[in-house]
Parts: C-alpha cells; sequence; structure tokens
C-alpha cells in the first residue's frame, strides 16, 4: 500500500466523510457546524503536511470559528511568515475536503504533482485551537491526518489565531522574529510594551484602567497570562472571560460592532474605556459612554488613524524618510478616509474586503498601516523600514531627540504583532498611544466625527449574480442595478452606498453613509430595494 492510499485507509476507518455536502475554503478558511467538520480537519492535516514539504517550512492549523456560535467550528492554514495560504492552495484545500474517501489519494497526488513536492521533505505541521468544546477532538483528527502521512505535529493547545501566526513565524525565522513559545510571545510584546510606557509618566486624561470583553473566548485566559507581567502599567479588566457566559454570545467585537452597544456582563460607566476582543482574539474594537451615556464605538478605522497619526510623526520626528500608507476597505467610513488623506495627508488605498487583501497591499508600503473597519488589523514594517529603523535608533551621529524617537519607533515595532491582525497586540499599541499622548477615549475619539452609516443584508435567490468591482465599490452586474445606486445616492447630502455579496453568509451586503442616521438608514433601505427587485431577492422586501 502507498502512503497516500495508507492516509485513505485510516481516513476510512478513523476520519470518514459521512456527508457529501460541499464545503469552501473561503477568506477565513473552512467554517460551518462543528459535526460536519471532522473529515475536513483530518485532510487539512494531510494537506498541512503536503504544504510544509512545499515550502520545507513549518506551517500552521489553527482551530476556530472566530465570531461564529459555539456549535459551529472551523480550520485555517497559516503559511510559512505566518501569512494566509495563497489562492491556488484554498483550491487545493477546497478539493481535497470535498472528495469521497477513496479520492484522497489521488487528489493528493495532484497538488503533489502541481506543486512538484518532494515528499522525502519532513513535514512540520503547528496545531492550535480555541475554546469551543468541539475543538479537542477536532484537533486530534488534525494531528491523526498528519501522523498518516508521516509528518510530525506540535500540539500548542489552547492559542489564540494570532499567536500561533506568531509561533509560525518565530520558527521559520529561526528566532529573527522570536522565540516560538507562549513565553516568547509574550516576553516580546511586554518588554516593548514596559519601555515604551517608562517613557512617559502618565499624562493628561489616559487612564491605565482598561475593562475587556473577551467574548468568553480564548483572548481569556491569555490576557490574564498578560496582566501578570503588566504589573500597573496597565490594569487590565476581564469580563466575559468564559466562567459563565456562552462564547460570543451577546458579547464580542462582532455584537458590539453590529448592534453599537456594549456587550451583556459589562456595566458601562462614562469613565471607563473598553475593549471588545471577538472570539479567537484576532480583532478588537474600543467603546466608551459619553457623559449624556451615549455609546461610542472605536472602531477599526479609529484605531487605523490613531495609529497612522502617531507612525507618522516618529518617522518624521526621527529623521527618516519612510513612506507610510494605510489600507482601508469600502467600510472605512467616509470620514475616516477623509481624515487621512486630506489632513493626515497620509495615502490611503482601497481593497477588497478579506485580511488577506489588506495584508497584501499593505506589503507595498515600508510602512503599511491596515485596518478593516470590523477591528482587524496591523502593520506591516518592510525590511529596508526594519533595518532603517533599527540603525537610525542606534546612530550616534544624529541629534539626541531624533535618536530617541528613532529608538521609540524601534519598540513600537516590537509591540506589533506584524503577522496578522491581533486583539492583544492591537491593544497594547493603542494603550501605548493614548498613554503617550495623555488621551482617553473621548480624546481619541475627537480626531473626526464619524459619518451616520447602516448596513443591512439582503436575501437572495443566488448573491453570485452580484459581481463588483473597484475594490467592491461598484457593482457590474446585475444589470442596471449601479445606475439604480448611484441614483439614489445622488439625493443625499455626504450619501455613500455600496453593495457586495458576503464571503460568509448566503446574503448580499448593503452599506450606506449618509450626513444623518435617518438618511443613512433611508439610503440603506431603499438600495437594499434595488437589490432586492434587481438581483432576485427572496423572502419580504427590506422596510425601514
Ligand atoms: C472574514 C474575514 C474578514 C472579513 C469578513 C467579511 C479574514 C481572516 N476574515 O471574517 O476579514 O471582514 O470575512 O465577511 O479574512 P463577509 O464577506 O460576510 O462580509
Ligand atoms: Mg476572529
Amino acid at each position: 500500500m502507498t502512503a497516500l492510499e495508507k492516509a485513505a485507509a485510516i481516513a476510512v476507518e478513523k476520519h470518514p466523510r459521512l456527508q457529501d455536502k460541499t464545503i469552501t475554503y473561503g477568506t477565513a478558511g473552512f467554517r460551518t457546524k462543528a459535526e460536519d467538520l471532522d473529515h475536513v480537519m483530518y485532510r487539512m492535516g494531510l494537506l498541512a503536511v503536503l504544504a510544509s514539504q512545499a515550502r520545507k517550512a513549518t506551517i500552521g492549523v489553527m482551530i476556530t470559528a472566530s465570531h461564529n456560535p459555539e456549535e459551529d467550528n472551523g480550520v485555517k492554514l497559516i503559511d510559512t511568515f505566518g501569512e494566509m495560504m495563497p489562492p491556488v492552495w484554498e483550491k487545493y484545500a477546497t478539493e481535497l475536503a470535498n472528495t469521497t474517501d477513496p479520492g484522497i489519494p489521488a487528489s493528493l497526488k495532484s497538488i503533489i504533482d502541481a506543486e512538484k513536492i518532494d515528499t522525502s521533505v519532513p513535514g512540520n505541521v503547528f496545531v492550535a485551537k480555541d475554546t469551543r468544546a468541539s475543538s479537542p477532538s477536532l484537533a486530534q483528527a488534525v494531528q491523526d491526518g498528519v501522523a498518516a502521512i508521516g509528518g510530525k505535529s506540535k500540539d500548542y493547545g489552547l492559542l489564540t489565531t494570532p499567536q500561533l501566526h506568531f509561533m509560525v513565524c518565530c520558527t521559520n525565522t529561526q528566532g529573527a522574529y522570536g522565540i516560538a513559545t507562549e513565553e516568547g510571545y509574550y516576553d516580546k510584546l511586554t518588554t516593548a510594551f514596559k519601555k515604551l510606557q517608562t517613557d512617559s509618566e502618565t499624562k493628561g486624561s489616559y487612564s491605565r484602567q482598561l475593562y475587556v470583553d473577551a467574548a468568553n473566548g480564548v483572548g481569556a485566559p491569555k490576557v490574564k497570562l498578560l496582566q501578570g507581567r503588566l504589573g500597573d502599567l496597565l490594569q487590565l479588566h476581564i469580563t466575559n472571560d468564559g466562567s459563565q457566559g456562552k462564547l460570543n454570545h451577546r458579547c464580542g467585537a462582532d455584537f458590539v460592532k453590529v448592534q453599537q452597544q456594549g456587550p451583556d456582563g459589562l456595566k458601562v460607566e462614562p469613565s471607563m474605556r473598553c475593549a471588545s476582543f471577538d472570539g479567537d482574539a484576532d480583532r478588537i474594537v474600543f467603546f466608551y459612554l459619553d457623559k449624556q451615556k451615549t455609546f461610542h464605538l472605536l472602531d477599526g478605522d479609529k484605531i487605523a488613524t490613531l495609529v497612522a497619526g502617531y507612525l507618522q510623526e516618529l518617522v518624521k520626528g526621527s529623521g527618516l524618510t519612510l513612506n507610510l500608507g494605510l489600507v482601508q476597505t469600502a467600510y472605512a467610513n467616509g470620514s475616516s478616509t477623509d481624515f487621512i488623506t486630506n489632513v493626515m495627508k497620509v495615502p490611503v488605498a482601497c481593497v477588497p474586503t478579506g485580511v488577506k487583501h489588506l495584508h497584501h497591499r499593505a506589503q507595498e508600503f515600508d510602512i503599511g498601516v491596515y485596518f478593516e473597519a470590523n477591528g482587524h488589523g496591523t502593520v506591516l514594517f518592510s525590511k529596508g523600514a526594519r533595518e532603517a529603523i533599527t540603525k537610525q535608533s542606534e546612530s550616534t551621529s544624529i541629534p539626541e531627540e531624533q535618536q530617541k524617537l528613532a529608538n521609540t519607533l524601534a519598540n513600537t515595532m516590537d509591540v506589533i504583532n506584524q503577522t496578522v491582525g491581533d486583539a492583544i497586540s492591537d491593544m497594547l499599541l493603542v494603550e501605548t498611544i493614548l498613554a503617550r499622548r495623555g488621551w482617553d477615549s473621548e480624546d481619541w475619539d475627537a480626531m473626526y466625527a464619524d459619518l451616520p452609516n447602516r448596513q443591512i443584508k439582503i436575501k437572495v435567490k443566488d448573491r453570485a449574480v452580484v459581481e463588483t468591482t473597484d475594490a467592491e465599490r461598484k457593482t457590474t452586474s446585475p444589470a442596471g442595478l449601479q445606475e439604480a445606486i448611484d441614483k439614489l445616492v445622488a439625493g443625499y447630502t455626504k450619501g455613500r452606498s455600496f453593495v457586495r455579496p458576503s464571503g460568509t453568509e448566503d446574503v448580499v451586503r448593503v452599506y450606506a453613509e449618509a450626513d444623518t442616521q435617518a438618511n443613512a438608514d433611508e439610503l440603506a433601505y431603499k438600495v437594499g430595494e434595488a437589490v432586492y427587485d434587481l438581483a432576485g431577492g427572496v423572502g419580504d422586501k427590506p422596510s425601514a
């Protein structure tokens, strides 16, 4: 029996494909009901070994369904330096996941041929999981897959998604990025954070208290470990820590962003600065109540603006010429794009939804800041930028002030998890900036005022009939839809609207913004009606 046939035999025996629902590796990997995933996990173990052999590097497999409900689960593969796998590997993943058990050897063979893989190379795979009840057995299925074709796996147990990205990058850079242990992760981030904090006493209205809604997910135990290393520099008050509530249920970054309200389990008072993670801690949003107890969200756009402004100052102040740019999606609030372009004079690029598009575009800048409005994001420093910053921070031939700021910039680089958006790392970055500026939530929020906006979703027969261009800002199909949207938008002051098929749900999403909330709502529903009429709406027509 060949090794590939053996893999199929083990599949039949231990991880058979019991139903023939088609599953697709989408923007965030495979994600569906946990009960449908055992065979998929086994096969991803097989695929991860091939990827590892192809790259001659360690590959990561993360088991999580992020902000989805507890009953769901999912899996994502992590490439050499912590990036997402390229589209061709997403295609292999989809093919391998959907083949029959006896079809496994042929599917593997076609990948080996296409990628010219030398299967004698050792395959190394790191596995980690979130806190879902289904995660341990699914992690075992991945490990069974790895072992079935002779790979080696290391099980990190519970980790946040970005922590696993970090481990993979550390290992494949032979430790240059950091040490591939949980200790190594906290050490790198907190050492840099402490250096940045001891630079400045508590200034202005900054408070060292932060209330963290951990979505009852894996972020909770990890933030507790972090807290132990921060001392009084930052006091984290953790709620929704998994001891009572349900994962992502009426809490977490997605709930807070979509509902525009605080999570259950946290009694918010006007003096409190709060942050919400999602279930696997790769997303963060901040929020607060003003003195009138009105809720205010500080989303990915506000984080991006805060971070880009701060980095811009440090780059200039340290006498470096590095090109700094910001990457957003069409969901970025129009006010943020205006402010960044016209006031901060930082170039802004717009790309389609999904972390990989933002990450990829950000790599084109020396320093690329990217954030989705929903709180996914980080900062990337090119190799040249890293070297220039380090050199400047050690230089003795420049004015002391420049050298000091370059040093601050170097430490800021180390607080940032550059492999992927990371709630813990982004939290420390935001806190660093607020502390140095002496700002509390309201000062930060005052950078610019968001335009009122509304998102709705429309059910249609087939969401693929909606096709988009120009980073999803315009539709090319169905005929007449873009003309209808243009006509509607023209009727509103500061009106903007776009529609796109969701990559994670069977719906078409509608986004609208305008000068008032009532107008944004009205525009969203009118555009929703146009989608319903022209793109084959099903069920009730949208109504305000
Ligand atoms: C996924 C993406 C996220 C995107 C969201 C859009 C990753 C890791 N996650 O969660 O970036 O904002 O999908 O969902 O890429 P939608 O297509 O349903 O609107
Ligand atoms: Mg997530």
